[in-house]
């Protein structure tokens, strides 16, 4: 059994499938505090955890032409600055299961959990970079990173992003030992993982071995053939996995925490709570909560680490608390985010519907009822 090594893991846990191990924190959990606690992170491994031992291992960066490889250990990777940031992570598939509502999609049922918060600490994949002799040139480049987990053919997890974002100092990429504080827990990529501020989650590679500079993009299935968004009409018979862009930036998302679907909740006061998030260091400028299914809106309170201009890599959570009329007998809340860039969530699932289950940022709805 390849998973036997596997670490032992927080029975708070959702679990989505327990080999590979998949799990999300429950709802309230999830925003309870602004930084996630480690043990509670939402996990998402395509393959049985690597057991690493940090005294032996080696992160090895090729060199660019002219330059040198690097094998570094890590007390090598120490010596670069630290540099520490706070990003929020989201897994291309969360809210995976209400897309699955409206057509069977193919993957995990993550529901609103598949996103999580830390404060990451690390060396900058820049200085790394440069130390390896990469300059910008001027062709399209690409940072290709290949985990320590690999299936039962020896073939390592991998993805890539842009050389463009990974040498800019202002995008804050991290090769990252530390989280909250504490060394990197093995389900998060002991030692060492990639952090891509804004990013997908599925570009920030764990148990990372070694990183290449390349024309192409990561020649990874999980890079070409998977975290790519297409039409509701496209299926498996049609789909063209070389006609879309990989997923890199996430849009603009929310969801709503608490009170939970099908929840009963007392009249008076009723106190409504969730978080949102957009990629790309764009800013959450404004969350808006209905409790009559879309009639009329109210804005809920943020909170959270100040949103820096084009550099907010962390959520916002947000609560507001709505007056319930005693004759009410149920409520639909909705929750809808706002981004920097003035761009919104779409209402409904069916128009962004697509056959994997990414990108799934309607309006977040919850049906409760009211007893007086
Ligand atoms: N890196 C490796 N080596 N192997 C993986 O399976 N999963 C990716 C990414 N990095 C993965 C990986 C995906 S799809 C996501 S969403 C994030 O890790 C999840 O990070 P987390 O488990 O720390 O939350
Ligand atoms: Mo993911």
């Amino acid at each position: 059994d390849p998973y036997a090594d596997d670490p032992i893991r927080h029975p708070a846990l959702r679990i989505n499938s327990q080999r590979p191990f998949n799990a999300e924190p429950p709802p309230e959990l999830l925003t309870e505090n602004y930084i996630t606690p480690n043990p509670i992170f939402f996990t998402r491994n395509h393959l049985p955890v690597p057991n690493v031992d940090p005294d032996t291992y080696r992160l090895h960066i090729v060199g660019a032409p002219g330059g040198q490889s690097l094998s570094l250990s890590l007390d090598d990777l120490y010596k670069f600055p630290k540099h520490e940031v706070t990003v929020t992570l989201q897994c291309a598939g969360n809210r995976r299961s209400e897309m699955n509502k409206v057509k069977e999609v193919k993957g995990l049922e993550w529901r609103t959990g598949a996103i999580s918060t830390a404060r990451w600490a690390g060396a900058r994949l820049c200085d790394v970079l440069s130390q390896a002799g990469h300059r910008l040139g001027e062709t399209e480049a690409h940072v290709c990173f290949e985990g320590l987990d690999s299936d039962p053919t020896g073939t390592a997890y991998g993805a890539s992003i842009p050389l463009a974002r990974a040498l800019d100092p202002e995008a804050e990429v991290l090769l990252a030992y530390e989280m909250n504080g504490q060394p990197l827990p093995r389900d998060h990529g002991f030692p060492v993982r990639v952090v891509v501020p804004g990013v997908v989650g599925a570009r920030q590679v764990k148990w990372l071995g070694k990183v290449s500079v390349e024309s192409e993009e990561s020649y990874s299935h999980w890079q070409r053939r998977d975290y790519k968004g297409f039409s509701p009409s496209v299926d498996w018979d049609t789909v063209d996995f070389d006609l879309a862009p990989s997923i890199q930036e996430l849009p603009i998302q929310s969801a709503i925490t608490e009170p939970q679907d099908g929840a009963t909740v007392e009249s008076g006061e009723v106190t409504i709570k969730g978080y949102a998030w957009s990629g790309g260091g764009r800013a959450v400028i404004r969350v808006d909560v209905s409790i009559d299914g879309g009639l009329t809106w109210q804005e809920a309170e943020l909170q959270g680490e100040e949103q820096r201009p084009r550099k907010a890599w962390a959520w916002q959570i947000w609560q507001l608390k709505a007056q319930v009329p005693a004759d009410q007998k149920e409520l639909n809340i909705i929750c809808k985010a706002v981004d920097d860039s003035y761009n919104v969530q779409p209402d409904t699932v069916a128009p962004i519907w697509n056959l994997r289950g990414v990108l799934s940022n309607a309006w977040h709805r919850v049906h409760v009822h009211v007893i007086s």
